[in-house]
């Protein structure tokens, strides 16, 4: 026991001692540090904080499934810069949350899991308890950091932590553990609020070393066919117009990674997204803001790099990013909105712009692959292809930039991110550095809450699935959300056949499901729309009366193709299907 707490005991019964306990200290300290919405969900042992929380004033979003709460949390973070508070029961509503968490961390997402846990005692002896489970133990490798409090006093110095390690440097997930009894735990009132820490400049800037700026300057203006990359680290990090005034006077081609798309709108004369074979391969000098040589950019080499030798400069916050798959000539550790006013202000005046051949290059192999798409766009099939149904969906993005675009699945992401036009910085949230399948419902409702935008999620019908029953979650709380399923009657498509009986193929669902029905049971608008023309409808009608919609797109179920375009990555077997 802390000795706050054994000062209570100390006192004798009769005195008017004012007193505040763990519950109390917890809202405290949230509130204190600006933190005032919570997505969770309630149970043993957090029902009755959930409760005060909200009686305290922060907003407590209770979900259907701590997973979906968690990925809320997530994307919390990465719009607002502040953690995103995920709150869960011990045990396997913990783990339930940890996806979430390992996902956060993955992404670069500030974000603090709190969750419940049982007694120490009894977890550490293993002799049984209610929900037993080492939660510190297992959350630690999947997640930036992880602390446990026990004792009340220590309450503000252990959110503190858990605030500061979610939000500076490279941002990401951060465990913290309250066992039951700390909940309950009663100390001084005034001692209580002394131990509260109010958070100081959380995520201090990081300046980049002169020599780095203009070692970086320099290898830039040595380029023949320069490139920039964007990545979600620079959507992230809020110097919107520091990156479009650098990218403008640059004069190079940008090429935006999936959740950095509208930084500068997709139709800037300076956009490479739809020459990104082109501007990958034959560029010379190739600039990375705020995105890592991962998979989603072949680590930096192979076919998509092309022959010519490339020197490649880049900006992160984390120092062990760099060099991280190939070599970077010219490093700037910092973050992004420091580094991209230090280059701004060393560029000078008269700073050359990209050669026109160049430019021209990615401008003609751009205006072909548009010019070569947009008559699909425009077809009213029915039931609907693709691009019949996203023609309608990048139309109605174009007439409401603000609109926040949710957006999951194989083929239902990959052409999505393509087709629809982003316009605006931070307006596109996707299944981003995993590839992962279900943070629809989650990521909608934040994106609701946090921004108070229309929300149009545009859903593979096997990625809905993952958090699908959210919908009364967004029907509970009125969210003006549209919810598009893309139904091709299964994963990828629709048409496997089972050769060996009767069980559906593993690929299938049921054929011809109405998920626009689900809605209904929760009181929200449900459409059934066959054909472009009727999607568009549907659509503009959710976003002006900003109800709560599902609209089950009925997709031809041969369209599709297995695992969109990262059909690479999933072995086949070269020795023939048995029969
Ligand atoms: C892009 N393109 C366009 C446009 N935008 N053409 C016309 N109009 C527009 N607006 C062109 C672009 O130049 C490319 O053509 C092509 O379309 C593909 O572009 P994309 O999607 O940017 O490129 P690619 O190669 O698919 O990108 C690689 C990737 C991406 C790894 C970054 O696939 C990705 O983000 N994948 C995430 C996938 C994922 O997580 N899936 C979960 C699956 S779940 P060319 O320049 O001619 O090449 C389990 O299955
Ligand atoms: P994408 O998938 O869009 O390419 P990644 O998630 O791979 O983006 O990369 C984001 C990068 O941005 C990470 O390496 C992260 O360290 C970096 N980052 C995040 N926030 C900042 C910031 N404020 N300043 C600098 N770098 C940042
Ligand atoms: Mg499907």
């Amino acid at each position: 026991m802390s000795a706050a707490a054994q000062s209570v005991d100390a006192k004798p019964a009769d005195t008017q001692q004012e007193l505040t306990d763990g519950f109390h200290l917890v809202i405290d300290a949230l509130k204190l540090n600006g933190l005032t919405t919570i997505y969770g969900v309630p149970g043993i042992p957090i029902t009755d904080f959930a409760r005060m929380a909200q009686a305290s004033g922060i907003r407590v979003l209770s979900f259907r499934h701590e997973q979906n709460a968690g990925y809320a949390a997530s994307i919390a973070g990465f719009l607002t810069r502040k953690p995103g508070i995920c709150l869960t029961v011990s045990a396997l509503g913990f783990l339930n949350g940890l996806t979430a968490l390992a996902h956060a961390t993955a992404n670069c997402f500030p974000m603090i899991l709190i969750s419940g846990s049982s007694e120490r005692e009894l977890v550490d002896l293993q002799q049984g308890d209610y929900e037993e489970m080492d939660q510190l133990a297992i959350a630690k490798p999947l997640c930036k950091a992880a602390f446990r409090v026990l004792h009340a006093a220590d309450i503000g110095i252990g959110l503190a932590r858990a605030i500061r390690a979610a939000v500076s440097g490279r941002p990401g997930g951060v465990y913290l553990d309250l066992p039951a009894k700390l909940f309950g735990q009663v100390i001084d009132a005034d001692a209580g609020r002394r131990s509260l820490v109010k958070v100081i400049d959380a995520a201090p800037a990081q300046i980049p070393a002169p020599d780095a700026v203009k070692r970086a300057l320099d290898v830039l203006r040595s380029a023949k066919k320069p490139l920039i990359i964007l990545g979600k680290g620079a959507a992230y990090a809020q110097a919107d117009d520091e990156i479009r005034a650098f990218v403008e006077k640059s004069g190079a081609p940008f090429l935006p990674m999936s959740m950095a798309k509208g930084l500068l709108p997709d139709t800037h004369p300076q956009c490479a997204a739809a020459a990104r074979s082109t501007a990958l391969k034959d560029s010379d000098v190739v600039m990375l803001i705020g995105a890592r040589l991962n998979w989603l950019l072949s680590h930096g080499k192979g076919k998509t790099w092309g022959d010519e030798p490339k020197k490649l400069i880049q900006i992160d916050i984390e120092p062990k990013e760099i060099d991280s798959n190939v070599e970077i000539m010219a490093p700037m550790v910092g973050d992004i909105g420091s580094c991209v006013s230090a280059m701004l202000g060393a560029m000078g005046h008269g700073w050359q712009a990209a050669p026109v051949d160049w430019m021209s290059a990615i401008a003609k192999k751009r205006e072909e692959n548009i010019g070569k798409m947009a008559p699909r766009l425009m077809n009213n099939n029915s039931p609907m292809d693709y691009h019949g149904a996203l023609g309608v969906l990048r139309t109605i993005v174009k007439e409401r930039p603000d609109v926040m675009l949710v957006n999951e699945g194989a083929n239902t992401l990959d052409l999505a991110r393509g087709i629809i036009d982003i316009y605006q910085p931070r307006k596109r949230i996707d299944v981003g550095t995993w590839g992962i399948m279900g943070i629809g419902m989650g990521y909608a409702i934040a994106a609701a809450i946090e921004t108070g935008s229309p929300v149009l999620c545009v859903e593979g019908d096997s990625a809905f699935g993952f958090s699908g029953m959210e919908i009364e979650t967004i029907c509970r709380y009125r969210l003006p959300v549209c919810i598009v399923v893309f139904n091709n009657d299964g994963i990828y498509r629709g048409t496997d056949v089972n050769s060996a009986g009767s069980d559906p193929a593993p690929t299938v669902f049921v054929k011809g499901a109405r998920y626009d029905k689900m809605i209904e049971a929760f009181g929200g608008v449900g459409i059934n729309a066959t054909s472009p023309d009727e999607l568009k409808r549907a659509v503009n009608a959710a976003m002006d009366s900003g109800k709560p919609t599902l609209i089950n797109a009925v997709l031809d179920p041969a369209v599709g193709s297995e695992s969109g375009r990262i059909g690479k990555f999933n072995p086949q077997s070269v020795l023939g299907k048995k029969k």
